[in-house]
C-alpha cells in the first residue's frame, strides 16, 4: 500500500459526508491519504496516538474535522509539528458557529489553519499545496487540475444565452 502523504481525522463517523467531498480532488490529483476517525472528548488518547505517530508514519499534513465544540484540530495540533488545517462541521444548536470559533481562535504557539464551514475540498486542495511547494510533480498535477476548473467556469458563459453577455475579449490582460 502506498504511504498515505495526507492524514485526514474526523471526530465522529457522522462526519464522513462532509469528508468525502472533499477527498475526491485528492484522487483527482493523485495524492495519497488516509481517513481516521477519534475524538477529541470521546477517545482523546487515541487522537494522541495518531497526532504524535503521524509523522514517523509518513504523513506529511493532518487535515482535522469536528463539529460542536470542536477540539480536534487544536488538539491533533498540540501533539505534532506538521501543519494541521481544520474543517469546522456545520450542526448542532450554533450550526456550526461553534465549531468555526473553536478551529480559529486557537491559542498562540498551537496553529491550525482553518477552511470555511464543511470546506473540505479546499482543505484538501490546501494540504496539496503545502505538499506540492517540495514536490515539483505534484505541483504540475495541481496546476493542471486548476487549469481544468477554469476551463469549465470560461464554458459556463455559453449559459448566459439571451442575458447581454461580455464579450470575450472583455476577459483579457
Ligand atoms: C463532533 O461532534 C464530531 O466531529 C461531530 O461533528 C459532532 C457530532 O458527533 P456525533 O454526535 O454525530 O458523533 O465531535
Amino acid at each position: 500500500m502506498t504511504t498515505p502523504r495526507i492524514g485526514i481525522i474526523m471526530g465522529s463517523a457522522s462526519d464522513i459526508p462532509v469528508i468525502e467531498k472533499g477527498v475526491k480532488v485528492l484522487d483527482e490529483i493523485g495524492i495519497s491519504y488516509e481517513v481516521a476517525i477519534a475524538s477529541a472528548h470521546r477517545t482523546p488518547l487515541d487522537v494522541e496516538g495518531y497526532a504524535v505517530n503521524a509523522a514517523q508514519r509518513g504523513i506529511e499534513v493532518i487535515i482535522a474535522a469536528a463539529g460542536l465544540s470542536a477540539a480536534l484540530p487544536g488538539v491533533v495540533a498540540a501533539a505534532t509539528n506538521l501543519p494541521v488545517i481544520g474543517i469546522p462541521v456545520k450542526g448542532g444548536a450554533l450550526d456550526g458557529l461553534d465549531a468555526l470559533l473553536s478551529v480559529t481562535q486557537m491559542p498562540p504557539g498551537v496553529p491550525v489553519g482553518s477552511v470555511g464551514l464543511n470546506a473540505s475540498l479546499n482543505a484538501c486542495l490546501l494540504a496539496a499545496r503545502i505538499i506540492a511547494v517540495h514536490d515539483k510533480e505534484l505541483s504540475e498535477r495541481l496546476k493542471e487540475w486548476t487549469k481544468k476548473k477554469s476551463a469549465s467556469v470560461a464554458e459556463s458563459r455559453s449559459k448566459l444565452a439571451g442575458l447581454p453577455a461580455a464579450p470575450d475579449e472583455a476577459y483579457n490582460i
